[in-house]
């Protein structure tokens, strides 16, 4: 908005520049897009008194060193049967909690940001990395829709993103992810390769000694 006093720039109602790092073809890093990242802990402790945090095991036979549980519609889960998107949480037997409404948002309007308007994820999977845990190189293809991206939010203690190709072979880069910050990753690279290296010990103000991370998709 022009204010009278022509200081327009100072006072305008655009959105705030977002320190943004492109890692691929429809992959971006938005730098501590989320703001209200105490919030979000807050919530996620909430969500964890309902569905509680849980090591799953793969199909392998071998038992993540992450811990997870999901809010929304749907949440992804792995056995011995392999893994998948499920209604109820197999540990509670009940639905999982709801996605909170500042999640909704907050996945919204980075999706559209990356240039993926109309992203309405009903699945959020809840990561939750203590010292040593790490996630292999993957790939996410157990949602229905590749046609839309997927939302990473990072919380707490910092960790190194492996970002590789679309075959494993290739050597991944590697990206630091703090509090706040937030990766969308679709179009040409949502099948990219990706994971995070065994997470550093320390302290953090907001979840003490671990990192929380939101990943939401359009899966059903
Ligand atoms: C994590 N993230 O950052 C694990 N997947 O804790 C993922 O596996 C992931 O960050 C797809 C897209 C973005 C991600
Ligand atoms: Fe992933």
């Amino acid at each position: 908005m022009q204010s009278e006093t022509g200081m327009g720039d100072l006072f305008s109602e655009v959105t705030p520049e977002v320190e943004t790092e492109k890692l691929a073809d429809g992959a971006f890093l938005f730098r501590r897009f989320a703001e209200s990242a105490a919030s979000l802990v807050e919530l996620i402790w909430q969500i964890a008194q309902v569905s509680p945090f849980r090591h799953l095991v793969t199909p392998g036979g071998y038992r993540m060193s992450v811990a997870m549980t999901n809010c929304g519609l749907a949440g992804w889960t792995s056995d011995r049967q392999g893994y998948r998107y499920a209604k109820v949480d197999p540990e509670t037997g009940a639905a999982w909690p709801p996605m909170p409404l500042e999640f909704q948002r907050l996945a919204e309007t980075a999706a559209e940001r990356a240039g993926f308007p109309g992203f309405r994820p009903e699945c959020c999977l809840i990561n939750r990395y203590e010292p040593g845990a790490k996630l292999s190189l993957h790939q996410d293809r157990d949602e229905k829709h590749y046609e839309f991206p997927i939302v990473s939010v990072s919380l707490g203690l910092p960790a190194k993103f492996l970002f590789g190709g679309l075959v494993r072979s290739e050597r991944p880069r590697r990206f630091r992810l703090e509090n706040g910050d937030v990766v969308v990753w679709g179009g040409p690279s949502r099948l990219a390769f990706h994971g995070v290296d065994t997470l550093a010990d320390g302290e953090h103000p907001l979840t003490g000694r671990c990192r929380l991370n939101l990943t939401f998709r359009k899966a059903l």
